[in-house]
């Protein structure tokens, strides 16, 4: 591309108030770092913006929640603009679902180069170092979908930017002429159409093992023809990571360990001196697979995986979920007992299982209906899991080993 005329960091989700989740326990030296995490994190975006020298942030929603900001959150993100203020870059921030409202009087606490994007205010200009003026266009309302009708079509020449909050349709938005989307509200960092290019920036830093691997902002530039270039820049200061193992029916403890010990030897090489945050997922079949499923077992896996040194590295092991493996296409249509009874779990995996009436899945009777408050209990527990571990079950019992 050629020189850029606009350059910026496009960054989303900050949300600073919200703390890391997904552990049972945690070691008293990984506290700090965790509660300290978010605004690491943040802070790398506004040191990257110096750095880089940019125009101005881009601030795509989700940067303080309403309902939960507090002083520490309001006054760093005052202290981080006022040091980007002191270099003359402009913060642009499209306010999304949790962000306070536009009516919001701590909003006079920030800087003048701090431009809230919302309703009335949504449309800014931007000038150029070539005399033109960029345009920026924020969302119509704090609602969670981009829709295209909100947007007028970008018509004459000057470069323009949409920026959005919540989901979004390529078809529908590329017909309207942007030449970028700045948007957010999707953790997980995206480009999900390069012309024009309309890209989530994720957050910046992962706050449970479901946000796995690196996160961070993006640095945007654009050339005086309006094409788009980005580039990722890691900002996270705790990294989750989430390892997937596959395990052969006569693999062994020790060797898993083995594999686990490779495996989280390339962890801390990527995670670059951050705490690292392990989370395991084994899958396949076999003897130890099974016994992984069990609560006692995945507990002293974890405790035997956090007593390792590792030679000065920040490594915890949070969880291990052990899954069966599919089964051979041939197994479901044998006439067996076992086919039939695949046949019958892959049935309720197509149709689902109604998890409000359990009751009709079990025996009539005591038995049945005992196994059913149980089972209403635990609401939010993952039921294709639970039909892949039955069927784990039912195939290891009608297998007839270890009788
Ligand atoms: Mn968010």
């Amino acid at each position: 591309m050629a020189t850029p005329v606009f350059k910026c960091i496009h960054a989303a989700d900050l949300h600073l108030e919200q703390v890391c989740t997904g552990f049972d326990q945690i070691p008293i030296d990984f506290l700090d770092p965790l509660i300290d995490a978010p605004y690491l994190a943040a802070e790398s975006i506004f040191t990257a913006a110096l750095n880089e020298e940019v125009d101005a942030v881009l601030l795509t929603g989700d940067v303080l929640s309403s309902g939960e900001y507090g002083p520490r959150s309001l006054m760093f993100l005052v202290e981080q603009t006022e040091r980007l203020a002191a270099r003359g870059i402009s913060v642009y921030w499209a306010l999304g679902g949790s962000d306070p409202p536009l009516r919001w009087p701590s909003a006079a606490l920030f800087p003048e180069t701090v431009h809230r994007l919302v309703g009335k205010y949504r449309e800014v200009f931007h000038p150029l170092k070539n005399g033109q003026q960029l345009r920026l266009l924020g969302p119509a309302d704090q609602k969670s979908t981009v829709r295209s009708s909100d947007y007028p079509t970008a018509a004459d020449a000057q470069i323009s930017i949409a920026l959005g909050y919540g989901t979004a349709s390529q078809q529908a938005l590329a017909k309207l002429d942007y030449h970028y989307w700045a948007l957010g509200g999707v953790h997980l960092r995206e480009t999900f159409s390069r012309n024009p290019t309309m890209h989530y920036a994720g957050t910046p830093q992962g706050r449970s093992p479901a946000e796995s691997g690196p996160r961070g902002c993006t640095l945007v530039e654009i050339d005086s023809e309006g094409l788009v270039q980005t580039s990722p820049i890691v900002t996270d200061a705790v990294r989750w990571n989430t390892f997937s193992l596959s395990l052969d029916p006569d693999t062994s403890q020790e060797s898993l360990y083995g594999m686990i010990q490779s495996q989280i030897a390339r962890g801390i090489v990527d995670a670059a001196s951050r705490p690292l945050l392990a989370t395991w997922n084994i899958a396949g079949s076999g003897s130890l697979v099974r016994s992984l499923q069990k609560a006692d077992a995945k507990k002293k896996l974890l405790e035997d995986l956090n007593a390792v040194d590792y030679g000065g590295a920040s490594v915890w092991h949070v969880a291990v979920e052990a899954q069966p493996a599919e089964y051979p296409a041939a197994w479901y249509e044998e006439e067996t007992i076992l086919g039939e009874f695949l046949r019958s779990l892959r049935q309720l995996q197509n149709e689902g299982i109604d998890s409000s009436d359990w009751e009709k899945y079990l025996p009539c009777g005591n038995l049945g209906a005992q196994v059913a408050a149980r089972l209403k209990s635990e609401q939010n527990s993952d039921s294709s899991l639970a039909i892949k571990r039955a069927a784990d079950l039912g195939v290891h019992l009608l297998s007839g080993e270890d009788v």
